[in-house]
């Protein structure tokens, strides 16, 4: 081997361990990377564990992703000046290079497999549920408004809890999702006719609501008061658009007052009252559809005042 290629090839080798270096100290400080860059387009305003261990898994890939798109482009325009067309004869033709074939072959792998293994924690780590949450709480979506069902939990042999009280929207009153920060939530959707879909943007996902015996569960433990708009994401008929609600974290011993006033008979919005929030919705508001109960939701189920 000339002392000139031996000279490259420790350069080459120290350029990468540099930037395997630089990879590992982005990857680490992945929360401070993804500020400076906007989150890369993602949302960094999550208010759940959960959303924060998605961030994380998006930033570290999109700064995996940029360093091997560097070392391909800084690769590319390396070939192109270094072996540039300097006369008529034809370059060494060079096949059947065994280090340069596996190496194209399992460098590929190996970024996939990585990103495969982190996704695969990350996504068992936010569906993953409990079997005693804090909080249980039944959504059931119909065309179109929402019902929260306050359950006492699911029975110790899975079977789903028993709705202790409930919060109904209607065409006049959006309804308020109220829930306590730093506890498990465990969330049990339901559908009384179409498919929904349930989304806070704020959690950071969307998860769809299906009607039948399929209920969609996961839960979630919510790290931020506040109030956030509630959608339904999934185009489920005329009114598919006015489909909103509110969730409204407070602390826990503002959520158990909450559900004591609830249970002592008042209404949602006299209950939010006596906790000192809010009664009504602040980040969305009724729209005006011209319904009534004749022609709204016709069943009957979800007619009638707020409660
Ligand atoms: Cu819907």
């Amino acid at each position: 081997m000339s002392a000139e290629r031996s000279k490259a090839r420790s350069t080459a080798v120290r350029l990468a361990g540099v930037g395997v270096a630089g990879a590992a100290l982005l990857l680490l400080s992945g929360c401070d990377v993804g500020s400076a860059v906007d989150g890369f387009g993602w949302p960094q305003n999550g208010i759940t564990e959960q959303s924060k261990r998605m961030y994380d898994l998006w930033i570290g890939s999109t700064v995996a992703a940029l360093i091997v798109g560097i070392f391909v482009w800084a690769l590319i325009f390396w070939c192109v000046i270094r072996y540039r067309k300097r006369g008529d004869k034809l370059p060494v033709q060079t096949r059947f290079n065994m280090p340069m074939e596996f190496l194209y072959t399992i460098a590929p792998v190996l970024v996939v497999s990585v990103l495969f293994y982190y996704t695969a924690i990350v996504q068992t780590d936010v569906n993953r549920t409990t079997t005693n949450p804090a909080v249980t709480v039944e959504v059931e979506a119909f065309k179109w408004n929402w019902q929260f069902n306050y359950q006492d939990g699911p029975t110790e042999d899975g079977r789903v809890g028993k709705t202790v009280t409930s919060t109904l929207g209607t065409t006049e009153i959006i309804p308020i999702l109220v829930l306590p920060t730093g506890r498990t939530i465990r969330f049990e959707e339901t559908s009384r006719d179409v498919i929904h879909s349930f989304w806070v943007p704020e959690l950071l996902f969307k998860r769809d609501v299906f009607p039948g015996n399929v209920r969609n569960v996961f839960e979630v433990t919510i790290d931020q008061e506040g109030a956030y708009v509630g959608r339904c994401a999934e185009l489920c008929g005329t009114y598919h658009s006015m489909m909103n609600f509110e969730l409204r974290s407070v602390s826990g011993a503002k959520y158990d007052q909450f559900i004591a006033a609830k249970l002592s008979g008042q209404t949602t919005q006299q209950a939010l009252q006596t906790i000192g929030e809010d009664p009504l919705a602040s980040t969305t508001s009724p729209f005006p559809t011209r319904r009534d109960e004749s022609n709204f939701n016709p069943a009957g189920t979800a007619a009638g005042t707020g409660n």
